[in-house]
């Protein structure tokens, strides 16, 4: 039977629908302020680039290098080290990259260096600069194995962090091994004395089994309770405020495989995830479109979570396709919305992942550069991601 609408029965309805639609608006406010930045006390500057990367992801995805301002290579591929003012990008096309990388690996044993030779006081110098001129600071962390620091990152240790989770003494010497971390996220300070955000991403590649956090040493239960004891001592015990947190995975298959391992909502800001462009040219097309599906879960997961979402490491070694820009990575990230790309280091003659002078893919990114959909630092600076 047809229910029939009164006038006298209109304004019921209008109350009800006017409850239901401030109820959906109280859930959008609350479910997006609970996901959102997970560091309720983040500083002022720190909430404001957070908020931004969201805001300004349509604008273009921002590119970002490893140790960009550290050191990278000549026309003739010798290396050059240290050179200031300089980067590869710079060279070539007048800008650094919007996204600068950095490492923090050998922190921990108290070095001057970290594992690729860059003094930790230029690491520091070059974050400042960074954010001085409106440029966005990355930090990776590469630690050796935390229960015995003679073995490197790589090196096979089984067990790890179920040892450290469950031996108090172990956890307390842990702790202490974060609050180096705290003292130089602490240390980073702007002319104004306000601390500079930085995007932190620990724990990466975890998916796949070659650093001691791999899938193969620990369970998930693990690795998620050791991430969160991270966190909450970092930013709960040790008051770092200055920290945007990334959550990178290697490749995966399936969203289910993204977040076996996602430690939640409230301990995860940004979606990331490394993935590599090996044997091409055989493999452009599966790459693209391994790329794309895995940005694809990316752009949903972070639509769902209101969470900006990024490449967080990528490249072609040695970049062997000459128009790799616009042939590879231009498909990939149009339309997806990455925040940003970040290319691994241009380490070595035959471990580099970004054009420099005279590399023969030059005149192919800056092709890519002039057709408006990616930014280096001018763009990004003209956009202040510093203040709302
Ligand atoms: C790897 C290589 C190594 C380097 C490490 C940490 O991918 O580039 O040479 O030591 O990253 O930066």
């Amino acid at each position: 039977m047809k229910k029939r609408i009164t006038f006298a029965k209109l304004p019921e309805i209008l109350i009800s629908g006017f409850h239901a639609l401030i109820i959906t608006v109280l859930l959008i406010v609350i479910t997006h302020s609970i996901f959102a930045q997970n560091d309720k006390k983040a500083t002022k500057e720190t909430k404001a680039l957070y908020n931004n990367l969201i805001k300004y992801r349509s604008q273009g995805t921002m590119i970002g290098h490893q140790d960009a301002l550290a050191y990278g290579l000549n026309a003739d591929s010798s290396r050059w080290f240290g050179d200031s003012g300089r980067s590869d990008f710079k060279d070539f096309s007048g800008e650094h990259p919007a996204v600068i990388g950095q490492e923090l690996g050998h922190l921990e044993i108290d070095a001057d260096k970290n594992l690729d030779d860059v003094p930790f006081d230029k690491i520091k110098e070059y974050a400042i600069a960074t954010y001085e001129r409106g440029g966005i600071n990355t930090l990776s962390w590469h630690p050796n194995n935390p229960l015995d620091f003679t073995k490197t990152t790589w090196d096979k240790v089984e067990a790890t962090i179920p040892t450290i989770l469950n031996n108090k003494k172990k956890l307390k010497e842990y702790k202490k091994t974060l609050d180096k971390l705290a003292v130089f996220f602490k240390s980073l300070k702007g002319t104004d004395g306000e601390y500079i955000p930085v995007i932190f991403r620990p724990y990466h590649e975890h998916t796949g089994s070659w650093f001691w956090w791999g899938a193969d040493y620990c369970t998930p239960a693990e690795y998620i309770s050791f991430w969160q004891m991270t966190m909450d001592h970092l930013q709960k015990k040790r008051k770092v405020h200055n920290l945007i947190i990334a959550y990178s995975t290697d490749n995966f298959k399936s969203e289910e495989h993204y977040l076996e391992r996602y430690p939640g909502d409230s301990y995860v800001d940004i979606l990331g995830f490394d993935t590599y462009h090996r044997n091409a040219p055989e493999s452009n097309s599966s790459f693209i479109l391994n790329a794309q599906r895995m940005l694809g879960t990316m752009r949903k997961l972070g639509f769902e979570k209101n969470k900006p979402w990024a490449i967080t490491e990528t490249g072609l070694e040695r970049i062997t396709e000459n128009n790799w820009w616009t042939q590879v990575l231009k498909p990939i990230i149009t339309d997806n919305q990455a925040s940003y790309v970040l290319f691994w280091r241009n380490g070595r003659p035959d471990h580099y992942y970004a054009p420099f002078t005279g590399q023969s893919s030059v005149p192919d990114f800056l092709k890519l550069k002039n057709e408006g959909n990616i930014l280096l630092e001018k763009g990004v600076s003209k956009l202040n991601m510093y203040s709302e």
